[in-house]
């Protein structure tokens, strides 16, 4: 079968609840995707920053393999071999006391939401069902009913409602609007230290800590969400250590397997996940053996192979060449080591087309809000591939 036979099946079975590029992956390898008709592209979405460590990598498949021959699932009802060993490993390379595991990371960002929610009533001792949460503009941190209750985003919002309560929103940014919106009924901020669906939009300097000071000041829980920039995507363990600001809620997921699984977590001291009794919170496969077993290796690999100075190092050259182009159609480059976003200026047609262009050139990128055009390569990525990329980038970008 052909690009064009799998897209007919997909396009007459499959919800139409995406638009993707006309490419079908057959196989990937290191920062490589081949398509079934035998092409080759450079994966510079890397699945949302879940392959930071490069598509199939060798050391997770074995720990996957390896696993699965084992036990795959025993359901929480028992224990099993691996999690223990996760949760002890998650705390030494975190500095978090506790871990709870989930799946999606929709389902770790509600989870932190039940959280935050409990600690406000058991801890802060505000009424029952008023916690309010505040969230910021422009955020995304998944798609389920509660979520998409906080997004500013129409289209992820339209028809779905009615929406849960318990959430207002503030501009991203802003110092001032967040000291103007806590209330005594403030439980928590849900942030990502970098918005990613938003356009990878890089807060001003100092943001995060004058949040985290906010928040220390008005007993107010900072929960920082970095699904998509943590696990070294942004050239530190978690963007949130750019600032040297230590959150108290954090959401992990994505490159936590590698792209080889889905496995979230939310990590916090015992003082906050403590506050979870037996049963008042779970899922069917949180925890399970294969994805902790997955998740170990994943995590070892980050380190073991220095992805985090990688992701710093080509991610600053990256930009900067980036920056350097010629082209009537950038209107600027930003982001943070290798989470860096191109962003397009209207009259230069729209991201898609640009997309459309880079895949002809072999090269695989997600426009984001219409003009933003998002490089993150796997963080193993080595210079001579970004010049390789670079070249060819550089020819588009400077056509009229
Ligand atoms: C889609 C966006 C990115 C996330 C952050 C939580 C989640 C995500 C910061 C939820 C997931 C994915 C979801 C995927 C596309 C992609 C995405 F474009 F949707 F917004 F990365 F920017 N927090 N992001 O980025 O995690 O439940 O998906 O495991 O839904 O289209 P999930």
């Amino acid at each position: 079968m052909k690009t064009n036979d799998y897209i007919a099946l997909e396009d007459q079975y499959g919800a139409h609840n995406y638009l993707p590029l006309d490419v079908v992956i057959k196989r990937g390898e290191g920062v490589w995707v081949f398509d079934v008709d035998g092409n080759r592209y450079l994966d510079c979405l890397s699945a949302y920053s879940a392959v930071n460590q490069g598509h199939v990598h060798p050391k997770i498949l074995a720990a996957l393999v390896d696993q699965a021959q084992h036990i795959t699932l025993t359901s929480r009802a028992f224990r099993n071999d691996q999690l223990p060993l996760l949760y002890k490993e998650l705390a030494e390379l975190t500095g978090y006391e506790m871990a709870l595991p989930m799946n999606s990371g929709a389902e770790a960002v509600e989870t932190a939401i039940k959280l935050a929610r409990k600690w406000a009533y058991q801890i802060k001792g505000i009424p029952q069902n008023q916690a309010e949460i505040l969230t910021l503009e422009g955020n995304f941190h998944g798609r389920t009913i509660t979520i998409i209750s906080f997004s500013s985003e129409e289209a992820y919002r339209d028809g779905f409602g009615p929406f849960t309560p318990g959430f207002s929103t503030i501009p991203y940014g802003d110092v001032a609007a967040l000291s103007r919106a806590i209330t005594p009924n403030t439980a928590a901020i849900l942030v990502e230290p970098i918005q990613g669906e938003a356009g990878v939009i890089v807060p001003p300097p100092g943001y995060l800590q004058q949040m985290r000071e906010l928040c220390s000041k008005n007993n107010v829980l900072m929960i920082a969400d970095e699904i998509q920039t943590g696990l070294g995507r942004t050239g530190q363990l978690f963007a949130c250590d750019h600032e040297s600001v230590r959150p108290d809620v954090m959401v992990i997921g994505k490159a936590l397997s590698g792209g080889f699984y889905p496995i979230s977590a939310v990590l916090a001291d015992r003082s906050i996940m403590g506050l979870f009794q037996p049963g008042e919170h779970g899922s069917t496969f949180g925890g399970n053996p294969l994805g902790a077993a997955i998740a170990r290796t994943a995590l070892k690999v980050i380190t073991s192979e220095n992805l985090i100075q990688n992701s710093a190092e080509i991610g600053e050259y990256f930009a900067d060449r980036l920056a350097e182009i010629p082209s009537r159609h950038v209107k600027e480059v930003r982001g943070k080591g290798l989470l860096i976003g191109v962003e397009l200026k209207p009259s230069a047609g729209g991201g898609r087309r640009f997309a459309e262009i880079l895949q002809k050139n072999g090269i695989l990128v997600k426009e984001t809000h219409g003009n933003v055009l998002r490089f993150t390569p796997p963080l193993i990525i080595d210079r001579e591939t970004v010049d390789w990329a670079l070249d060819r980038i550089f020819h588009i970008l400077t056509k009229p």
